[in-house]
């Protein structure tokens, strides 16, 4: 039996023609500058997203670590979405590197401009200084949920009006470019730096970038050097990050509608899903858990229980609509074991 794979969209493998991107590739040694793939996709990047500049980095935890290392000081607060990645799932780096406290606003992920005033103390020598609001834009943990423009604008202001840094937590920008028409330019505006990954839905194997002005994007080079992460010949991995962005982004929307055709199957079947998907998530929720898990790992299906009770299926570029009519077939043999 075939394993279907839908633990995440960071499993995909290069395609044969990414492949091929990357063997025929020019490189340099990029801690000279001399990488002629590195900094083009630095270059493009950076007119994608409307920002004066852009840097290569390995993760999209590192850029996000590396940004707000150049946003805060230690002892400052960091506001963020319920569930955020750079607060769960980024090893506790915030405090562990920057000695900055993260402090969730909000409702499940998204957050509104009275959100971001309220949580911000007063400007008071005991109190500890509010200083950046990150946003994640398609939220993970929300079920890849898109934030509403108007919504992300008027936050982003109030944020400014404070006085507070921004940073967008951009690792599936292009799922919300895709899925709302938005320009990632539009969606990247309000902020001072902005990280998107190349290894989730557009199917490179590693990498993110981060953009902003230039001398953002100097003081995050400094904090990419401090972390580790300057690369010699990157080149070979700029090189499928340039083709995901020229033959990737646009078919994000064939995992957009595997995701829902995915949402709708498992309904169908009495399993109670979160609404519609917005992107390339499904959440939802079973009560035998551990029999379902049982049950998955039998027919070879891989989905990753993110709560209890809770599941979190992510739709990509090795994921067929076919495989999804499979899936859901598998699934089907599972709920009525567990019925009978
Ligand atoms: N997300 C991964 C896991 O770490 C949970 C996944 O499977 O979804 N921001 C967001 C919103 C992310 O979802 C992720 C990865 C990152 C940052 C970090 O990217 P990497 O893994 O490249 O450090």
């Amino acid at each position: 039996m075939r394993t279907l794979d839908l633990r995440s969209d960071t499993v995909t493998r290069p395609t044969d023609a990414m492949r091929e991107a990357i063997a025929k590739a020019e490189v340099g040694d990029d801690v000279y500058g001399e990488d002629p793939t590195v900094n083009a996709l630095q270059a493009r990047a950076a007119a994608l997203l409307g920002k004066e500049a852009a840097l290569f980095v390995p993760s999209g935890s590192m850029g996000n670590q590396a940004s707000l290392r150049t946003l805060t000081r230690p002892g400052d607060v960091v506001l963020a979405g319920e569930h955020a990645h750079i607060l769960r799932y980024e090893g506790g780096a915030p405090s562990a590197l920057w000695g900055v406290h993260v402090k969730t606003i909000g409702d499940g992920g998204l957050f509104d401009a009275d959100d971001v005033r309220r949580a911000i103390g007063p400007d008071d020598a005991h109190v500890a200084p509010t200083t950046v609001l990150t946003v994640e834009n398609t939220h993970n943990f929300a079920g890849g949920r898109v934030f509403a423009l108007d919504a992300l604008r008027e936050a982003a202001n109030a944020a400014r009006d404070c006085g507070l840094g921004l940073h967008l937590d951009g690792a599936r920008l292009f799922n919300a470019v895709v899925a709302t028409g938005v320009s990632a330019s539009d969606w990247a505006a309000p902020f001072d730096s902005v990280t998107f990954c190349l290894s989730k839905g557009l199917g490179a194997p590693v990498g993110s970038v981060v953009c902003g002005d230039a001398a953002r994007i100097r003081a995050v080079h400094r904090a990419r050097k401090l972390l580790g992460g300057a690369m010699r010949q990157a080149g070979l991995l700029a090189a499928a990050g340039l083709h995901a962005l020229d033959h990737h982004v646009e078919r994000l929307a064939d995992d957009h509608a595997n995701a829902r055709r995915l949402a709708d199957g498992l309904t169908a079947l009495g399993i109670r899903v979160d609404p519609a998907p917005e992107t390339n998530m499904v959440m939802f929720e079973v009560d035998s858990a551990a029999a379902f898990a049982r049950g998955l790992a039998a027919r070879s299906v891989l989905i990753n229980p993110i709560a209890p009770g809770r599941f979190r299926a992510v739709t990509h570029l090795d994921v067929t609509a076919e495989d999804i009519e499979d899936l859901l077939g598998r699934v089907g043999e599972i709920v009525r074991e567990i019925r009978s």
